[in-house]
């Protein structure tokens, strides 16, 4: 505690950072809520350490995210900042992040007051309001000026890298886990033809580069406790170039059915029609002005992509011996991989009716 302490106060936080405690879900980096006293007043802020095993060059990231973040600041009134965006703190030294003595990366930004995330949305308002908010991010960041962002992790969603990255884990076997799911690695490398498809549309120019968020899981949604309105899109360390099929996909992975990502019990995970209609129409009224035909069309394949993806990568690490994402129980990234294959083979089922409500 004290340790985060002290790194809070060499950002420009208002006041004494006086308590740190863990905040989220999220399964890479670190992130504490910081609370500092100011007078009788409290100031409450985010306070993560960067995983750099994963996030290479910092410096490209956070510079990523600065051009975002004051792209997306100079659209709104002053008032809404801190609350519509995320808004960064900058170091006593003037730097984005903070790098410390033990080489540790820290960044620092404020806390949204009064809002709230999901794991697994309740309400098809809330499904519709995220993927409104990610189509609305998306159209906000067409204009925005300057060289491409960066690619803060090469070939993020190259689907043919991740089954080839899968092939070689299954080869090498190296905590020998090999055995316990050969259904699982079979069904992924027999649909490999998803990932081809999806990377022939963008070899080819069908589907334009934009910026996009890439990583839309719904937890990454600020919801106002108030209203339920999606107010903030967060976790912004993979906004790069790519293809909207990608943000629409995993809005659909972690909202179309009312399931846990790492439930074990399978019965219940499947696609809801009523769930499927809110995500298209939310992120259609936000992102639908822009999209060409054909964008519009990808998106069905986005949808059957994003499970497999994932199902892919974890189960990827499950063979790797957990070094990527962090698990809390034996086999939780083979869990993990089995919801995804389950949902897969849902949307699978429900293409039809899924591309039929796109098509409308
Ligand atoms: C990771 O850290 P978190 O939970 O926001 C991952 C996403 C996955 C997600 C699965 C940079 O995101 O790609 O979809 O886990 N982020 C990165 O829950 O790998
Ligand atoms: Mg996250």
């Amino acid at each position: 505690m004290n340790e985060l302490l002290g790194i809070a106060q060499r950002f420009m936080i208002d006041g004494q950072a006086v308590e740190a405690k863990p905040l989220g879900n999220g399964h890479l980096h670190k992130t504490y809520l910081l609370t500092a006293k100011q007078g009788s007043a409290q100031n409450h802020y985010v306070l993560q350490e960067v995983n750099t095993l994963v996030f290479k060059d910092p410096d490209a990231l956070m510079e990523n995210i600065h051009r975002v973040t004051t792209h997306l600041a100079a659209k709104l009134p002053p008032a809404e900042v801190r609350r519509r965006t995320m808004a960064f703190i900058r170091t006593r030294d003037g730097g984005l992040y903070l790098k410390d003595e033990q080489g540790k990366c820290w960044r620092l930004c404020w806390y949204v007051q009064g809002s709230y995330t999901v794991e697994v949305p309740k309400t098809t308002r809330q499904i519709y309001q995220s993927a409104r908010a990610f189509g609305d991010f998306l159209k906000n960041l067409a204009d925005l000026d300057g060289p491409p962002l960066k690619e803060t992790i090469p070939d993020f969603h190259n689907g043919v890298k991740r089954y080839q990255r899968l092939t070689e884990a299954i080869q090498k076997d190296k905590v020998g886990r090999v055995k316990e799911a050969r259904p699982e690695a079979d069904l992924i490398l027999n649909n490999a033809n998803i990932f081809e498809k999806m990377a022939e549309w963008i070899w080819t120019g069908a589907l334009p580069l934009r910026n996009t968020h890439n990583d839309t899981k719904v937890n990454n949604v600020l919801f106002d406790k108030a209203t339920d309105e999606a107010i903030c899109v967060i976790d912004l360390d993979t906004v790069m170039p790519g293809v909207a099929a990608y943000d629409f996909g995993d809005q659909v992975r972690t909202t179309v059915s009312e399931s846990e990502e790492d439930q074990t019990d399978l019965s219940g995970i499947a696609v809801q029609m009523d769930r499927f209609e809110a995500i298209a129409k939310g992120y259609l009224d936000g992102a639908a002005g822009m999209l060409t035909d054909i964008e519009i069309e990808s998106l069905m394949l986005g949808a059957k992509m994003f499970p497999l993806i994932m199902a892919t990568r974890f189960l990827t690490d499950f063979f790797e011996g957990d070094w990527y994402f962090s698990t809390h129980r034996p086999g939780h990234n083979l869990d993990r991989c089995r919801t995804q294959l389950t949902l897969f083979e849902s949307i699978c089922r429900n293409e039809k009716q899924m591309a039929a409500v796109l098509g409308k």
